[in-house]
């Protein structure tokens, strides 16, 4: 009976705490006796969420998909791995044979940019069907980030990230890390970090149209009309100009001249009626900013899932640029990763091609998921019969979920790379499991990058590999393997993930060539991780614009600005949606744990009280939600942490669809907001979904 003390880092969030997990081994394999949070972790100090002790949950789930299994005449039968593999390269490219590469999809989900060994390999067999109808999570979530850093600073990667421990002043919109742990900010401890802001004499605002938990710790809470951030920033900046608040920057720039032409229109003044704060508070908030000794203006989830996303991403850039802010500690500061993806990757492409059936732009390959249905349900030359999704549930998680259920059916073939048999994944003719998260090895491609300080570390798997198993990067070269021998193509060799790693690590920054002489073996002594400093500027030497200067002034994002100056203020009395989080839970898939699903439910409507009274509504009473594209019901709760006339629902949530194979989620289904998002609400810029700020009627059920 050994006991083992295992370090890893939490893969579940963006945080990536350092865990202690301890073992024993006994007759029948080894056991999780607990995870806690590591104190020796100088990243995370021990922080944990309720998130990370479920892991175990994940590991021992009897719902969870452990061996390939295709349907047959509507029942999950098991199937050898390889007989799998060649099911999936016979159906692929008879398919593309005969209606053209464009006819098989693929949709990539969250944890793909949690789990190195998708990050590593998926492209060995998805690279090889030559699609454009690519697809993934990122145009419901950060596409207006990585746009903006790729019109701006020349990189999609490139994003500046706020300086938190070390700022004066924090101006958080749309963004509540006290639950979502913090995102384009990998920032384990985010409460005690906000704590320590405000002990050191900083100030701490957030604009959000719900008193979020993050709000209530704030010094100011600023609510906003959803969808309307752009007037209040463009209030903000007009405000830093017009009142000589500007900083000289020594960054190379271009544009701004441009700009401060540009938004002279958009004064607090004229901006107040659009985002509902008085034109006094926007202008005391520019002053404040301004005046603090550093200040960061960080935008999250809530301003990037929203009609004006990339505009609110570009007037964000330049808010912490005008002030002298952007590049400088307690600031907004770029990370200098010890696996360096900027140094690395070519910056991206844009609007290089465009999705058939509505022309969207693809950004770096992909096109907004919010056309992924229309472009299985319109007939004619390039429509999608065929999907692959991997680690992902778009039938939960994107716009006009019921449409893409319906457009799922129609597929001549869908193949699924997913632990469980859930809303999306019941639709696929394949499904192809991979290993635990703790049965295999770990290392943080993409959220190192986002850290607050630089970091890094990798873990080894705590778990052995059942007999059998196949981790997800072994699935896609076996997959890959499959294919290309059909199609006769040569395959590239490759090597596992963790080899990878070490030779970026060993050309990187902190490689073989500097003191550090970061490598996976020195990681491998290092199980708690290895801090490498707080952050430093450094865009000056990184920009990746053909310039080499910023260019303040992206046309795409000027021309924007018409846009919304045309837009129509919101009728009276309509309601709006926004979406929320919960520390205990994950997007849409960790509602089938007991330990985190129990308590008071959190899949209710939040609604201000005076909206409920207006509608004759009673607290916990059922309602009937409708919006332009779908109804959902659900319970209501009054809250006067919203602002009037908006209205607040989780996503993630509507287990409840037949075939879903998750006892304890279905057992407490909720309703999946998805259900009342719009796939035609988009940033029209980017393509990335508007699911914030959708117009709806509620009424009892
Ligand atoms: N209305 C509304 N909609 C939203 C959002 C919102 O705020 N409001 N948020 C959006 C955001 S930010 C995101 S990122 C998306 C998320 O949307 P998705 O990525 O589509 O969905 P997830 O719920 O993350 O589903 C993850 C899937 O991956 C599987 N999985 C977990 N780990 C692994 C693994 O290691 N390997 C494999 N192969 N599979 C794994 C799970 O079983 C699950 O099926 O949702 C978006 N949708
Ligand atoms: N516990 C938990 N943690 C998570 C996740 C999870 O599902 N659960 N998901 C992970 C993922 S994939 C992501 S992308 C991140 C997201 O991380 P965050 O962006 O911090 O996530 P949210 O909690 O959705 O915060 C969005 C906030 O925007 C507000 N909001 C909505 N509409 C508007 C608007 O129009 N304007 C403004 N100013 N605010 C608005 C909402 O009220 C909400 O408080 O979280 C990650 N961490
Ligand atoms: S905050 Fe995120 S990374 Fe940290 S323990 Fe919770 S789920 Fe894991
Ligand atoms: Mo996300």
């Amino acid at each position: 009976m050994t006991k083992t003390l295992h370090h890893r880092a939490c893969h579940l969030c963006e945080a990536i705490c350092g865990l202690t997990i301890e073992t024993e081994d006994r007759d029948d394999g080894r056991h999780i006796l607990s995870i806690k949070g590591d104190a020796q972790d100088s990243f995370s100090r021990g922080h944990i969420c309720p998130k990370a002790v479920a892991l175990q949950d994940i590991q021992n789930d009897p719902d969870r998909v452990r061996q390939p299994l295709r349907k047959v005449a509507g029942q999950w039968q098991p199937i050898a791995w390889d007989e799998a593999f060649e099911l999936v390269a016979e159906r692929f490219a008879a398919i593309q044979a005969e209606h053209g590469k464009n006819a098989v999809a693929v949709y990539q989900g969250n944890p793909s940019v949690h789990n190195y060994g998708l990050m590593t390999h998926s492209n060995y067999f998805l690279g090889q069907l030559k699609t454009r109808n690519r697809f993934s999570a990122t145009s419901v979530d950060q596409l207006p980030h990585h746009l903006t850093s790729y019109l701006m600073y020349g990189h999609g990667l490139l994003l500046p990230i706020p300086d938190i421990d070390h700022t004066q002043f924090m101006l958080i919109l749309g963004g509540n890390p006290l639950a979502s742990n913090g995102s384009i900010m990998t920032v384990p401890d985010v409460e005690k970090r906000l704590k320590a802001l405000k002990a050191r004499g900083g100030k701490l605002v957030v604009v959000d149209p719900r008193r979020s938990e993050t709000a209530a710790m704030a010094d100011q809470h600023l609510f906003v009309r959803p969808g309307n951030d752009a007037a209040l920033l463009l209030g903000l900046l007009n405000t830093l100009f017009n009142e000589g608040l500007t900083r000289a920057s020594a960054l190379p720039v271009n544009g701004l001249d441009q700009v401060k032409e540009a938004i002279a229109p958009f004064t607090a003044e004229a901006m107040s009626g659009r985002c509902g704060v008085p034109a006094q508070e926007i202008r005391q908030l520019a002053r404040d900013f301004a005046a603090a000794e550093s200040a960061v203006c960080y935008g999250r989830m809530g301003v990037s899932t929203q009609a004006f996303g990339s505009l609110c991403h570009w007037l964000i850039q330049l808010i912490n640029l005008v002030t002298g802010n952007l590049d400088r500690a307690g600031g907004a500061l770029c990370t200098s990763p010890a696996l360096d993806l900027v140094a690395t990757t070519s910056g991206g492409h844009f609007n290089v091609w465009q999705s058939r059936v509505s022309g969207l732009p693809e950004y770096g390959g992909e096109l907004p998921v919010a056309a992924l249905a229309e472009e299985m349900l319109t007939p004619g030359e390039g429509q999608i019969r065929a999907l692959v999704t991997v680690a992902g549930n778009p039938v939960l998680s994107t716009p006009n979920g019921r449409q893409l259920e319906q457009a799922l059916d129609g597929l001549d073939f869908m193949v699924s790379v997913d632990l469980y048999i859930n809303e999306t994944t019941r639709h696929a003719d394949l499904i192809l499991p991979p290993t635990a998260p703790l049965e295999h090895d770990h290392y943080d491609t993409t959220f190192n990058v986002f850290a607050v300080r630089n970091v890094t570390r990798f873990n080894e798997p705590v778990l052995a590999k059942p007999e059998g198993a196949l981790d997800d990067w072994e699935i896609f070269v076996g997959l890959a393997k499959s294919f290309a021998a059909r199609q006769g193509t040569e395959l590239k060799p490759t090597m596992p993930p963790a080899q990878m790693i070490d030779m970026g690590l060993r050309f990187g920054p902190y490689g073989d060539k500097s003191e550090h002489k970061i490598s996976l073996a020195t990681l491998r002594e290092a199980p708690h991780g290895i801090d490498l400093g707080p952050l430093q500027p450094n865009l000056a030497s990184r920009l990746k614009t053909e310039s080499k200067a910023i260019e303040a002034a992206p046309e795409l994002l000027v021309a924007d600005l018409a846009r919304f100056a045309a837009e129509p203020l919101p009728a009276e009395g309509e309601l709006v949606l926004i979406g929320r989080r919960h520390v205990r839970s994950n997007n849409s898939w960790m509602h089938n744990y007991q330990r985190l699903v129990k308590g008071k439910p959190r899949h209710q409507l939040l609604m201000h009280p005076q909206d409920m009274a207006g509608r004759g509504l009673a607290d916990g009473q059922r309602v009937r939600v409708q919006s332009r594209v779908g109804e959902i019901e659900v319970e209501a709760v009054a809250s006067d942490e919203m602002m009037p006339g908006v209205v607040s629902l989780p996503h993630g949530w509507g287990h409840a669809r037949p075939g879903v194979q998750m006892g304890i989620a279905s057992a407490q289904p909720g309703a999946s907001a998805n259900d009342l998002t719009d796939d035609r609400q988009l940033d029209a810029v980017s393509g990335n979904a508007a699911l914030n700020g959708v117009p709806v009627r509620v009424q009892a059920a």
